[in-house]
This record gives structure tokens, C-alpha cells and sequence, in this order.
């Protein structure tokens, strides 16, 4: 095996075919609504409800609205990027899927590794979110869960009686992610009407309303737009506004996952932008209001708590409205949850109908249609559909054929082919491709803005991974290896 190997780009035409096999193809029940829908429902969870405080108390004070603009427009420029791509190449497996076809088989690994991460931990910092409101709301209740069960394992937690233990695990956050995963299991298009309904509630009730009760209130005076910088980097000043920004970036996480719709989507090239633009204008829109709003009311030292926007309706006095802003909140963060296990189940499946990770990831519930690991029979990945058109592939178990819709650039191999075969599209136009380019760009001027320890960790996952590559992915990949 050489090592030139690792660079190689996988043709436009293999990854339809793996994608589109009779075992592997998944239901195209997904318009643009529910797509969008799936964007908003990942994008506005914990990050508007929990950390806009943080980063406004810590790092940038009223500012935090403009941090959530910078944020806004490095999401949006990548945003574009993921529209095009998803709209070109409607197969799931979002960036990771892209690289491969363009930048060969390292990166593409390298992208998909740090997907996983991204949704894991997104997935589990919102469930943990999710499992703080929940308890919040037992509480208002008047019951009760041992503090042991609420927490991270070992953490130290009081108890009742004013003595310490350490935590035994998170269990409403470990319920709601097991949960979901069953519905997920259920279906796609099942899951789909309930985010609907879901998001429905988050954004014609929760969030304007939210807007509307703060605003009921008098601004406290004395808070200064941009406090001064404290001296050290980040803290507060231009450079606070850059950290938060870098901060609340995790607020927009999710419009990315959407692009794993594309595959389910019923027209992709109409759909996909929609959905993914639609919902990243949708949540910049609520999150500017309500962290204008927000630190408009509340001094923002105050505002570093788990629920800054409860805090915010508590302020007004309303205790009515303080138990519908957590009904709320819950039912925005389970949306979350919802899209960000989807995006992992999707970007594991794709990784393993490559060979990087073991087959059992890649598998499909023949009846749902939706990935699930199960004892079935395991074919390779469309080994007669490689020699033919790639949008057109014989089903075998039917006798009938399937056609992929498909841009026609497309059908022509790699996605550079593309820019030769289109005409005037917004791609073969762009001869230096700015929009990409100022993604870039701006994506790491967030970055910059991150602590150390951040960095480390990411150094760390990156040294994992590429570990798990050459000790497996590189051996079994259907592309390079023997797979
Ligand atoms: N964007 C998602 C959130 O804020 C991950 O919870």
C-alpha cells in the first residue's frame, strides 16, 4: 500500500452508487420545510438558552450581540459552501462525504473524525442542558431527584442533608439521548414530524415570546455596550467580543448537520439551500433579539447561570411565565438532541460504507429505513453500479430501476468536473472562490479567539484519530485499502 494512497479522491459516481445501494438507500421523504425545520431544531438548543449568559457575563457583556453576528456571518459564508455542495452531491455524510470526493481519502477521515466529535459532544452538552431544565422543572414541581443522579459522574454534588458525595451519572440526560435514539430507530420521517411540531412550539411561542417579555421591562442603566478589556486577552473589549464570538459558535452548530438531510431530501437542489440558509437566517434573527434583550434587562455579571433566559422573565416577575420559558427551553433542547444524533448516525453510516469504521455503523434496517445496527445479511457496496451511469443503478431486488437525482455536473466524475461542465452556475463562475475562501478565513479568526486548552484538545482527538486510521481505516477502506 502506498502512501499516495491516503490522498485519494473517491469519483462522485462511487459514493452515489455505495450511497444508493438497494441495502443502504434510505426513504426520500424530506421537503424543504421539514428540512428547515431539522436546521432550526438543531441549531437553537443549549447554546441560546444557556450559554448566551455565559459568554456575555465572561467574555464580551452586552456585546455578545455583535459576538453573535461575527459568528453569523463566518456560519454564513459557510453556510453557502454546504448549500451548494449538499444541493450537488445529495448524499449524507455532509463534509466528510465533500472532502473525500476533493481532497482524497486523509482528509476526508480527518473531517469525519472531527464530525463525530462535534456531534457527540454537542449531542451530549445539550442532553446535559436538557437534563438541567428537567430538574428545574421537577423541582416546580415539588419533586425531588437525588442530586447524584443529575450530575456527571464523580462530580461533586450537596445532598439534602448538606454533606458532599460524588455524582453517580447524568440520568435524565442518558434517558433523553437513549430515547431519541429510538425514535430516530422509529424513522425518519416520524422523527421529522415530531421535530416539526417541536420547533413549531420553539419558535412561534417560545422564543418571540420570550423577546416580548423582556422587553416588557426597563433597561437597567449603567451597563456600557462594550465593557473595557480587563487586560487580558478576551476578556471583555474587542478581544471579548472575538472570544464570544468563538463561543457562541457552538450556538449555530447544527445548520451543518442538515446537511445529511440531502440524501432524504425529495429535491435536493431546491431543498437543501432552503433548509440550510432558511435556518441559519431563522436563528441569527431570535438569537440577536434575545441576547440584545437580554443583557438589555439583566446586568450581565449576573448572568453567568444555567438558565440566563429564565433568569431574564424572572427579573419581570411573571413565575407563570418562568415555568412556560422551561417547558420551552426542554422542548428546543430535545429538537437539538434530535438532529445532532441524526447527523452522527448518518456521518458514522457514510464512514462505515467506506471501510473507516467497522460495517455494523453502515448498516440499514430493512423495513424503517433507517441505520441501525442489526444481524444482517452484508453485501459490499454497489459493485455493479461502479461500472455503470452513476445516477442510474439497477436494483436487483425489485427488478426495477432506481434513478438518483442527480446535478448533471455531477454525472461527469469528480466535483471539479463541475466547474467545466456547468455554464454560468455560481461555482464554474467563481475562478477565485471567495466565498470558501472568507469561510476560511473567518473560521479561523474564531478560532484564534479559543483558550489554549481547547486547542489541546483538539490536538489531542486529531492524534486519536489519525491513530484509529492507520491502524484500521487505511486497511479497510474500499477505496485504498483491502476493504
Ligand atoms: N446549536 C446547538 C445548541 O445551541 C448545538 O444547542
Amino acid at each position: 500500500m502506498e502512501f499516495k494512497s491516503v490522498l485519494s479522491r473517491k469519483p462522485v459516481s462511487e459514493i452515489v452508487a455505495s450511497q444508493d445501494s438497494p441495502d443502504r438507500r434510505l426513504s426520500k421523504v424530506l421537503g424543504p420545510f421539514s428540512i428547515a425545520a431539522m436546521g432550526i431544531g438543531a441549531i437553537i438548543g443549549a447554546g441560546i438558552f444557556v450559554l448566551t449568559g455565559t459568554a456575555a457575563a465572561l467574555y464580551a457583556g452586552p456585546a455578545i450581540v455583535l459576538s453573535f453576528m461575527v459568528a453569523a456571518i463566518a456560519c454564513g459564508l459557510v453556510g453557502l459552501c454546504y448549500a451548494e455542495l449538499s444541493a450537488f452531491l445529495p448524499v449524507s455524510g455532509s463534509s466528510y462525504t465533500y472532502t473525500y470526493a476533493t481532497l482524497g481519502e486523509l482528509a476526508a477521515w480527518v473531517i469525519g473524525w472531527d464530525l463525530i466529535l462535534e456531534y457527540a459532544m454537542g449531542g451530549a452538552t445539550v442532553a446535559v442542558g436538557w437534563s438541567g431544565y428537567f430538574n428545574s422543572l421537577l423541582g416546580l414541581a415539588g419533586i425531588g431527584l437525588d442530586p447524584r443522579l443529575v450530575a456527571a459522574t464523580g462530580q461533586a454534588v450537596t445532598l439534602a442533608d448538606g454533606t458532599t458525595a460524588a455524582a453517580i451519572t447524568n440520568l435524565p440526560a442518558a434517558a433523553i439521548v437513549v430515547l431519541i435514539t429510538v425514535l430516530l430507530v422509529l424513522g425518519t420521517r416520524e422523527s421529522a414530524r415530531l421535530n416539526n411540531v417541536m420547533v413549531a412550539v420553539k419558535l412561534t411561542v417560545v422564543l418571540p415570546l420570550s423577546c416580548w417579555a423582556l422587553s416588557m421591562s426597563e433597561a437597567p442603566t449603567g451597563n456600557p455596550f462594550i465593557p473595557p478589556n480587563t487586560g487580558e486577552f478576551g476578556s471583555f473589549g474587542p478581544s471579548g467580543i472575538l472570544r464570544g464570538a468563538s463561543i457562541v459558535f457552538f450556538a449555530y452548530i447544527g445548520f451543518d448537520a442538515v446537511s445529511n438531510c440531502a440524501q432524504e431530501a425529495r429535491r435536493p437542489q431546491r431543498d437543501m439551500p432552503i433548509g440550510i440558509l432558511g435556518s441559519l437566517a431563522t436563528s441569527t434573527v431570535l438569537y440577536i433579539a434575545v441576547a440584545a434583550v437580554l443583557t438589555g434587562l439583566v446586568p450581565y455579571p449576573e448572568l453567568n447561570v444555567p438558565d440566563p433566559v429564565a433568569k431574564g422573565v424572572r427579573v419581570i416577575g411573571h413565575e407563570w411565565f418562568s415555568l412556560f420559558i422551561e417547558l420551552g427551553a426542554l422542548i428546543g433542547l430535545t429538537t437539538a438532541i434530535l438532529v445532532l444524533l441524526y447527523g452522527q448516525s448518518r456521518i458514522f453510516a457514510a464512514m462505515a460504507n467506506d471501510g473507516l469504521l467497522p460495517p455494523l455503523f453502515a448498516r440499514v434496517y430493512p423495513t424503517l429505513r433507517t441505520p441501525l445496527h442489526q444481524p444482517a445479511r452484508h453485501r459490499r457496496p454497489g459493485r455493479g453500479c461502479r461500472r455503470r451511469r452513476a445516477d442510474r443503478c439497477p436494483e436487483p431486488a425489485r427488478g426495477r430501476r432506481h434513478t438518483l437525482r442527480l446535478h448533471p455536473g455531477l454525472r461527469r466524475g469528480h466535483l471539479p468536473a463541475v466547474r467545466r461542465a456547468q455554464g454560468p452556475t455560481a461555482l464554474s463562475r467563481a475562478h477565485v472562490p471567495w466565498v470558501p475562501l472568507l469561510g476560511i478565513l473567518s473560521c479561523l479568526g474564531l478560532m484564534s479567539g479559543l483558550a489554549p486548552l481547547t486547542w489541546l484538545r483538539l490536538v489531542n482527538w486529531l492524534a486519536t484519530g489519525l491513530v484509529v486510521y492507520f491502524a484500521y481505516g487505511r486497511f479497510h477502506s474500499r477505496l485504498t485499502g483491502g476493504g
